[in-house]
């Protein structure tokens, strides 16, 4: 321990304190507490942050700008003290003041600026790109508020506004004077000037965007790259025309209108809504960010056409692929650039990412709204599609179906703009985020893209930071591992493969089942504390966690808990090891079929976890409020990782990567990355279930009927009988009804075909699961092969086939005496 550092850290957050808070010690709540130390370790952050800058703008180096409606990042401060190294002299100096450490940090409230897996992808490579040296801007929206927290009244989930910045963000710096004005709505006028016709846009309204700047520090290095999100703001504060009439109120209240636009994440996953504010949303912040590198390039004093040359920006899916017209705008308008040279440069610089096939989230602005709220970027989305069409013609003369297939525009009434059609078209580049996915869009959602352009697509499967999700959330598991491949692996994953030979090492074994057990025992705590629910932390661990979705399936989960429980009643003697299935997610508000979801998990839990027959032998608890800070608990202390999605449908998933890391083993589908997960740990390793994409083509063609599978397996009708006849219901026999219907009458997600080998596959869990040694070893070569789904390979393979940036490594002055 260095000692010198934990007498600095004390020095610091006791200036903080005193300073900047101005509290002494006796009157200081916990929030004061957490606010000064992170006030502390900002200074550090800052120090980075500083000469990170400095060195970019020196080497004026090329950048990767992600652009993303979402980053979902989670706590900061215990991240950070770890990124910077000084876990332990933090903890130390917070004792010798006389406060625990662990309790300061359960203060922080969490920044949910995401709904899941996307918003968290963006917030680990934005943790990868700085590890890695890459210099990077995050560019986003700063919502006041985030995703909601959820409640669980009597089983049914409630929604409670996220204010995450009531008590303060210490981790933000308001950059005033970066800011820009972003209109809406208006008209356009073509005026001649210099020589040429220019189109002027003539916005009827206009919103300031102002820079709120987070650090986001590399691990152990002297990197801190910029997230930077945009807050609107009143452009001017007062309508000094209304206000001089005497309408103070009309005034005011156009500084209301302008604050809106960053008031609320929408807490839609995978399903758009032509709202017209997320269309305002996500405009205003790919403007502001467009305008923002400009003002950053043009302060090198080069000419616009290298732009490209600087930039590499990613569309983290469609909600910023407006950028496509917004760069095209700001060149040709604002900046005189001729087209063909503008639309060279937008598609040298931008490049796009999808994640998702499922149709319902493929966003779509009906071309009224889009031309109400942006009527100049509706004439440049045309003037592109007239271009791009065109060259389609030429390409394939008199194949007018193709021609509709790939324009911008869908003609189907009410006409509408197709954004991935806009962000393919506009890019270098387009990925999908798992082999199997980027197969996938390519026979089927971009198909006719990729017959234009096969050469545009690549694959970049997800990685997830080994730093947050292991070394901070395992820190048992992470000492172990230390132990016994040194301290390298959290910047190089592919140490952890130094693991594989001490699975055949019993005494090695057994430390990692005490670790796991350690963990297990954390978790029931917490899941009585959260859920009211006791559990045996000897059972097996089978958790789901993740956004409730009819497409991931947990009520194909539920169905097999209630087919467990069944069996358990009927055969008291069979050899199955106890289980706890864990629960937890979120479900779109609007989301009827999800809510419901929610509520059966939970009736299920009352009779099962009531039952003395069973009660001993399987617990179902629901966590409530599945968030980055409530999941820290919950991957280390997992053993079973349920990723049964139907295949297909899952463009990735990330969740099933921070479980087999943490040393759980999958049942899972042939989905997403579920496939390459099974190729690196191996099939052994893994339990696979279920119909593969190309069967589920296969009985669609042939026609699938649910209702035979249900009349034709006992055991899936004894099931579908309890829900169906009010056994989880108090007896209300119609409250699942629409479950029951749904899977009897379509079953879209094919639940009941895919019931019975799911059974069979739960079977052989049981069955590995008794013999505890052949268990351990599966779950230590799941954690050695997982080092290819590190976020760190992720951003490398961005890196190097999609941005063509390299490292630039910072050098930290001393710290200041
Ligand atoms: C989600 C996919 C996940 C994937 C993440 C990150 C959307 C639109 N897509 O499977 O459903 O892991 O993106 O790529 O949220």
């Amino acid at each position: 321990m260095d000692r010198a550092l934990v007498d600095l850290v004390k020095r610091e957050f006791k200036d903080a304190l005193f300073s900047t808070l101005g509290r002494f010690p006796e009157a200081a709540t916990r929030n004061d507490l957490y606010l000064a130390l992170a006030l502390a370790a900002r200074r550090e952050l800052l120090r980075r942050s500083v000469a990170t800058s400095e060195t970019y703008y020196r080497k004026a180096s090329r950048t990767v700008c992600y652009l993303s409606a979402e980053f979902l990042l989670g706590p900061h401060l215990a991240n950070n003290l770890l990124n910077l190294g000084v876990e332990a002299e933090t903890r130390q100096a917070m004792s010798e003041l006389g406060h625990d450490l662990d309790r300061i940090l359960t203060q922080e409230e969490e920044p949910g600026l995401g709904n899941g897996g996307l918003g968290r992808l963006a917030a680990c490579y934005m943790d990868s790109l700085a590890t890695l040296a890459i210099p990077a801007i995050g560019y986003g929206i700063r919502y006041e508020f985030g995703i909601f927290d959820q409640l669980i009244h009597d089983g049914w989930q409630v929604e409670k506004t996220d204010k995450w910045l009531a008590l303060g963000n210490p981790w933000e710096i308001a950059r005033p004077e970066i800011a820009f004005d972003v209109g809406f709505s208006g008209h356009t006028e073509a005026k001649a000037a210099d020589g040429r016709y220019r189109v002027v846009w003539i916005p009827e309204r206009r919103v300031r965007g102002v820079a709120y700047d987070t650090p986001i520090l590399g691990y152990r290095n002297g990197t801190a790259n910029l997230l930077r999100l945009w807050k609107a703001e009143a452009a001017e504060s007062f309508d000094f025309a209304a206000f001089n009439q005497g309408d103070y109120w009309g005034a005011v209240d156009q500084k209301v209108d302008s604050e809106n636009i960053t008031k609320v994440l929408y807490p839609n996953d995978e399903l758009v809504r032509g709202k017209r504010l997320r269309l305002e949303q996500q405009y205003f912040f790919v403007c502001c960010a467009l305008q923002d590198m400009i003002r950053i390039y043009l302060q090198k004093g080069a000419p616009l056409s290298g732009f490209h040359e600087k930039y590499a920006i990613q569309l983290n899916d469609t909600h910023p692929a407006l950028a496509v017209a917004e760069l095209m705008r700001l060149l040709v308008d604002v900046h005189a650039m001729g087209w063909e040279e503008a639309w060279d440069v937008t598609r040298r610089s931008l490049a796009y990412t999808n994640h998702t096939l499922l149709p319902e989230a493929l966003e779509k602005w009906p071309v009224e709204m889009f031309g109400s709220v942006l009527p100049r970027h509706l004439e440049i989305v045309y003037e592109i599609n007239r271009r791009f069409l065109d060259e389609v013609r030429d390409r394939y003369p008199g194949d007018e179906g193709r021609v509709l297939r790939l324009s911008l525009i869908d003609e189907a009434a009410p006409r509408s703009v197709r954004m991935a059609h806009l962000a393919s078209v506009g890019s270098h580049h387009i990925n999908g985020v798992a082999a199997l996915h980027t197969r996938l869009l390519k026979a089927d959602v971009l198909r006719d893209f990729h017959e234009l352009w096969p050469e545009k697509f690549v694959n970049v499967t997800n990685g997830v930071t080994p730093r947050r999700f292991l070394a901070l959330a395992n820190p048992r598991l992470a000492a172990l591992v230390t132990g016994a491949v040194g301290d390298g692996w959290p910047r190089d994953l592919e140490l952890l493969r130094g693991l594989e030979p001490l699975a055949e090492d019993a005494a090695f074994r057994a430390e990692w089942r005490k670790v796991k057990r350690a963990n297990k025992a954390d978790l029931a705590a917490v899941i009585e504390a959260r859920a009211g629910v006791a559990c045996d932390p000897d059972s097996l661990f089978d958790v789901q966690v993740k956004r409730i979705h009819e497409y991931k399936r947990q009520h194909l989960n539920v169905l097999h808990v209630v087919a467990l429980w069944q069996r358990l009643r009927r055969e008291p003697q069979a050899a199955v090891p106890p289980r706890t299935v864990v629960f937890g997610g979120k479900a779109a508000p609007g989301y009827r079929m999800a809510k419901l979801v929610i509520k059966l998990i939970h009736s299920v839990a009352e009779v099962v976890n009531a039952d003395p027959a069973t009660r001993e032998r399987l617990r179902v608890a629901f966590v409530p409020d599945y968030n980055v800070s409530n999941c820290m608990p919950i991957f280390p202390a997992a053993e079973l990782s349920e990723q049964i999605s139907t295949a297909g449908k899952e463009a990735s998933g990330t969740g099933n990567m921070k479980f087999a890391m943490n040393g759980a083993l999958t049942i899972g589908t042939l989905d997403g990355a579920n496939v390459e997960i099974r190729e690196a740990v191996g099939a052994d390793n893994f339990f696979l279930f279920g119909l593969t994409v190309e069967e589920i083509h296969a009985l669609r063609s042939a026609g699938y009927r649910p209702r035979d599978r249900y009349e034709g397996d006992p055991v899936l009708r004894e099931v579908i009988d309890a829900l169906a006849g009010g056994t989880f219901a108090r007896g209300d026999a119609a409250l699942f009804q629409p479950i029951v219907d749904s899977l009897l009458d379509q079953d879209p997600w094919l639940l009941l075909a895919d019931f019975r080998p799911y059974l069979e596959s739960q079977a052989a869990v049981e069955r590995a699961y008794l013999d505890k040694e052949r268990w351990t070893r599966m779950s230590i070569l799941n954690t050695a092969r997982m080092g290819r789904f590190s976020s760190d390979r992720g951003v490398a393979d961005y890196c190097r086939d999609i941005w063509r940036v390299s490292p630039v490594p910072i050098e930290l002055p001393p710290r200041p005496a």
